[in-house]
């Protein structure tokens, strides 16, 4: 390698409310920011004048609005329900105006009905920071013994019932809330959450609509849209599911390599693309990320990085960024040597952070404070610039 390409370095700005600033985010050495239209509801068609207003505001800071997270999927289009048809031609149009305000990267997914999940937001590190954590146990807990969801049993066995019932029995009333609410956020963006009702009223929508059956859908629906996309020179990168595997009962379709390849395949262009997270991906102890960028590089559009820690049964908490299950090193090296190869400079963002420092004190989306996400960058920079210039030859 003769010479190097270094990452687009991005935050997630969540909008004019989000309580990390534009010139936080610009003092944390970022070029670019992340950011979506979380007013507009979702399958209505975001419109050049909405899309210019945020451009603006971000321009105005110094910064790019680099990529788009999220463009959301209607639960109809996932479905095949309802007004389907219209809310794909809604996103066709989105994507035009997007384009015709010079963007050029969305991210979406193909997660039903909740995106990503956790069962304590507050998981308190062994140095008093505090990172996102799934505790399998607890998550069984809330599903059985506070969603009640029907038919919720078949998908546990004995002995991950009864470990849920005595973690369930040793809660009190303020804890069972907390997991309730920290397990139905809601949608990222937004201060609400779901209500009981509401979430299993969507599961039962559900109901005969199995991985197959979802897949088919996610890829008419690549069908219909990447001819646009590839038309206007957007490029649509998809998020894996966040954990990747089934929950709710409900299917999960972009949790493996296997997945991700069928779905680049289903729609064939440079348009259709990915989202690569290593922190989604590498919650699976199969899913060798370094080779997945190696076999899948020409479909990544856009990285969060983030790194895990898995143990036996299934649960998993955030850990640094360099730290976890994931080789940072492996990941930050393909990269390096992708990026070489295709000559581009991948967007990317530090996916998540802990809180920590005057982080704890502020009220923040969960995973996205300021100074935990300004470590992970500034040290995913470091990284990849050693790497970079070792390569050199
Ligand atoms: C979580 C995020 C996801 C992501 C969406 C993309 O922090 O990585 O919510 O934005 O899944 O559509």
């Amino acid at each position: 390698m003769n010479s190097f390409v270094l990452m687009q370095q991005t935050m997630r700005w969540y909008g004019p409310q989000d309580p990390v600033s534009l010139a936080d985010i610009r003092q944390a050495g970022c070029t670019g920011v992340v950011s979506a239209l979380h007013h507009i509801a979702v399958g209505e068609v975001w419109t050049v004048e909405e899309i210019n207003k945020r451009k603006a505001l971000i321009e105005a800071a110094g910064l790019t609005w680099t990529v788009i997270e999220s463009l959301p999927v209607h639960e109809d289009i996932k479905k095949q329900s309802g007004n389907y048809r219209q809310f794909i031609e809604n996103y066709k149009q989105s994507l035009r105006h997007v384009a015709q305000c010079g963007l050029e990267v969305v991210t979406y997914n193909f997660m039903p009905i909740v995106d990503w999940m956790r069962t304590d937001i507050a998981y308190e590190m062994p140095d008093g920071s505090k990172a996102l954590y799934f505790e399998k146990a607890a998550f069984i807990a809330f599903d059985l013994f506070l969603l009640k969801r029907p038919g919720a049993e078949k998908d546990y066995t004995d002995q991950e019932i009864a470990k849920a019932k005595q973690r369930f029995n040793g809660m009190n009333e303020h804890e069972k809330e907390t997991l309730y609410r920290n397990t139905l956020l809601g949608l990222p963006g937004s201060e609400e959450r779901f209500t009981e009702e509401q979430i299993l009223k969507a599961l039962k929508q559900y109901e005969g609509i199995d991985r197959e059956k979802l897949k088919q859908h996610l890829y008419y629906f690549l069908q219909q849209i990447i001819p646009v996309a590839e038309e206007v020179g957007i490029q649509m990168a998809i998020h894996p599911d966040d954990p990747p595997y089934s929950i709710l009962g409900l299917p999960r379709i972009v949790s493996t390599e296997e997945d991700a390849l069928q779905l680049v395949e289903a729609a064939p262009s440079s348009s259709n693309g990915l989202c690569f997270c290593t922190g989604s991906y590498g919650v699976r102890s199969d899913n060798d990320l370094a080779g997945m960028i190696q076999r899948l590089g020409e479909h990544i559009h856009f990285l969060h990085l983030r790194n895990t820690r898995r143990d036996a049964e299934g649960n998993f908490y955030e850990a640094d960024h360099l730290d976890g299950d994931t080789d940072m090193y492996e990941v930050v090296k393909e990269i390096v040597l992708l990026m070489e190869r295709r000559g581009v400079a991948i967007p990317m963002r530090p996916d998540h952070g802990h809180q920590m420092l005057d982080d704890l004190k502020k009220n923040t989306y969960p995973g996205y404070s300021a100074i935990g996400r300004l470590r992970g960058l500034a040290e995913l920079r470091g990284l990849e610039l050693g790497i970079a210039r070792s390569l050199i030859t």
